[in-house]
């Protein structure tokens, strides 16, 4: 059966997607705000393909949830599954720039070679303590109850460590039982508490003068620019849905 959304605050048809429990606890989190459509154009909403090894051809569908609201200058979620390809949530929530928050980030991958799982607040500002200080003494704590319960990920690039915060949640599980447990024994509740101390955040935040907030503007345009560059789901979507569309895709779409 094939779903036709007509806006980005429909909620994405994903059957039997492993991260929909995610995506549900994100949408319920931010229930209590006046959501707004986060414009998509039409091409970009919900994009099937053919991808995987030869004899296991499977169809793969990548979908985005997208929405605004005041100090939330856009939540965007996006969605991949395909039964012998692998799925995918991908989160960026970006606050807007008169406010003094951390991006939102999410990454959390199954490929046939494994898990691997992302979460962070993320700084654009990050040696600026009136930007990180109040997050990162909330944040650590949060990060070590969880970490500690798991193996680390591996070193991410240098290049990529001005964007990560102290809390940065790494790693990479075994596909499996033991890999599909610890998702939902220490991941979940893990994200839950993020995204949990996130919306405190938001609601705390007052709103900066105009100087801060050119600040933080280039900050964040600097983080995004970061992003659509490096976007390690360049290869992937590139094999499902070739170049042209990819590389719009990623700046118009994903890191705009
Ligand atoms: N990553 C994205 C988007 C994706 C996506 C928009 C649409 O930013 C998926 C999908 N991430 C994705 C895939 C891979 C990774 C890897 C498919 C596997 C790439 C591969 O193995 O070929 C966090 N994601 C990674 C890696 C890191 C992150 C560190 C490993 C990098 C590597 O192996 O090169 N994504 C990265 C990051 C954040 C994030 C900086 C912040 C939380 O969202």
């Amino acid at each position: 059966m094939s779903f036709i959304r007509q806006s980005s605050l429909d909620p994405p048809y994903m059957p039997n997607w492993r991260w929909q429990v995610f995506l549900d606890k994100t949408i319920e989190a931010f229930s209590e705000f006046q959501l707004e459509p986060y414009p998509i154009d039409l091409e970009f909403l919900d994009k099937e393909g053919v991808a995987g090894p030869k004899a296991r051809r499977s169809n793969v569908k990548t979908s985005i949830w997208a929405c605004q609201t005041f100090k939330i200058s856009k939540l965007r979620a996006v969605c991949v599954n395909g039964e012998n390809v692998g799925s995918v949530l991908n989160l960026v929530i970006k606050p807007a720039h008169n406010f003094d928050l951390p991006f939102f980030g999410a990454d959390f991958v199954t490929l046939p070679g494994g898990h691997l799982l992302a979460l962070d607040l993320q700084p654009v500002l990050k040696n600026d303590r009136a930007h990180t200080e109040s997050v990162w003494k909330r944040l650590v704590p949060i990060h070590q109850k969880w970490q500690s319960k798991l193996p680390f990920g591996g070193a991410i690039p240098v290049s990529a460590e001005p964007f990560f915060s102290p809390g940065f949640l790494w790693t990479r599980l075994p596909l499996g039982e033991v890999g599909e447990k610890i998702i939902d024994d220490i991941i979940q509740p893990a994200f839950e508490d993020y995204l949990s101390l996130y919306l405190d955040l938001v609601h705390e935040a007052d709103e900066v003068l105009e100087d801060r907030s050119r600040l933080i503007y280039k900050g964040q345009r600097n983080y995004l620019s970061y992003r659509a560059e490096n976007d390690p789901a360049r290869g992937m979507l590139t094999r499902f849905y070739g170049n042209e569309w990819t590389e719009k895709y990623i700046h118009q779409v994903l890191f705009d």
